[in-house]
């Protein structure tokens, strides 16, 4: 017998890789059957198109005259115990650790035992917020007091276990991807209007921050169009997109670069790219490399935090040491005037996209993850069938 589950989901709903998975799982979820809640502040983007068993609640905010700040985080839990009163939850898989597990752990408390909590970490909820004194005590503590904890990778794991002193037992779930999202090939009047025939096209996708080196992508970016006609696409915005414009400008380069500003399909932008530039300082896993292989765009990146368990150096990218934007040049500059290496890249990363980060394959160790905590008894029963 199948037996489903009911399931709440709390997630930055905005444009940002953990909003992005757990709406794809939430999504994957209702699909194969479980009845799925997504309980956020306002509609998570990529939930599209109505579909069977998923719901959504709104969390909506006092603003009452005596609060200096709004109390989102507040507003949350209660939300995420009523909507586990009232639709009978199994579980409240949250992701981010704040303030979504701190959430999580306080609507626990108001509704009982019964009700389990799945925290998936997702990368500066520990890297940086894991260190911040304001924070540190109240993280680690609602990520000992969940059912189950996941890391996104191998790197997040061990990074929580060091910095936050965390003994319990972490899963390693990797990001995924539907290649359902990513089948599409180039749309060729759409290339046609950003980059003539013989010039490639080199994508940056991000948020913008300090931890994404947009230096090292524009001095990556300057020094492979002198060697191979190119251009830039920037998709996103943040707080070092400005400096990135004045740069671009020094350099004389404003007519070779695109800024397409915040996107919501980048199936089609990843369709018409060659190469992904991702020299992060530091990133968890990199969701946007994922997404570019699912595509058959090569990454070019750097050697840190969780980007060598995505990206295979020498196999489907090229991965060089944080900063070293000469020889991130080099390899894309070797990549893209070598047709047969690039479609050789090109295939490997979809095939891995497909294996190793398929939406099958990680959705169902989320769904043993809900079963071992929601219905430990039944947890077998429920598996095979
Ligand atoms: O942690 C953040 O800064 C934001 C977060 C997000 O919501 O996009 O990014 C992290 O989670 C993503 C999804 O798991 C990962 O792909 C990103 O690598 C990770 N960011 C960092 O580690 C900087």
């Amino acid at each position: 017998m199948i037996i489903m589950l009911k399931i709440g989901i709390a997630c930055y709903p905005t444009l940002g890789g953990s909003g992005v998975v757990a709406t794809e799982l939430g999504k994957f979820m209702a699909e194969k059957g479980h009845e799925v809640h997504f309980i956020t502040d306002r509609m998570p983007f990529r939930l599209g198109q109505f579909q069977a068993n998923i719901h959504y609640h709104e969390v909506e905010v006092s603003d009452y005259y005596v609060f200096r700040y709004p109390p989102y985080d507040l507003a949350l839990a209660n939300k995420l115990a009523q909507v586990a009163k009232q639709e009978k939850l199994d579980l409240l898989h949250v992701h981010y650790a704040v303030p979504h597990a701190i959430c999580a752990y306080l609507a626990k408390q108001m509704v009982g035992d019964h009700l389990k909590v799945v925290t998936t970490l997702h990368g500066t909820d520990i890297t940086i917020l894991g260190h911040d004194p304001s924070l540190k005590d109240l993280i680690r503590m609602a990520i000992n007091q969940s059912d189950a904890v996941t890391a996104v990778s191998q790197d997040l794991l061990m990074e929580t276990r060091d910095v936050l002193a965390i003994n319990k037992p972490i899963d390693l779930v990797y990001n995924f991807v539907d290649p359902r999202d990513y089948a599409a090939p180039a749309n060729p009047q759409l290339r046609a209007q950003f980059a003539a025939p013989d010039e490639k096209i080199l994508l940056h996708m991000s948020n913008f921050r300090p931890v994404k080196r947009i230096k090292d992508v524009i001095d990556i970016f300057a020094r492979v169009h002198d060697q191979v006609p190119s251009r830039l696409m920037f998709v996103g915005e943040g707080p070092d997109l400005t400096h990135a414009v004045k740069r671009i400008k020094e350099l004389g380069l404003s007519d070779r670069v695109h800024y397409l500003g915040k996107q919501n399909n980048i199936a089609d932008i990843i369709a018409m790219s060659d190469l992904l530039l991702l020299p992060s300082e530091k990133e968890s896993f990199g969701l946007v490399a994922l997404e570019a292989m699912a595509g058959g765009v090569p990454t070019i990146g750097s050697n840190a935090g969780g980007i060598p368990e995505v990206i295979q150096h020498g196999e489907n990218g090229f991965l060089a040491p944080v900063g070293n934007t000469e020889e991130m040049a080099a390899y894309a500059i070797k990549l893209l005037t070598d047709p047969i290496l690039y479609e050789q890249f090109s295939a490997a990363g979809v095939h891995c996209s497909q294996t190793k980060f398929s939406a099958e394959l990680i959705a169902k160790q989320y769904e043993q993850i809900y079963y071992r905590v929601a219905q430990p008894e039944l947890c077998e029963t429920a598996l095979s069938s």
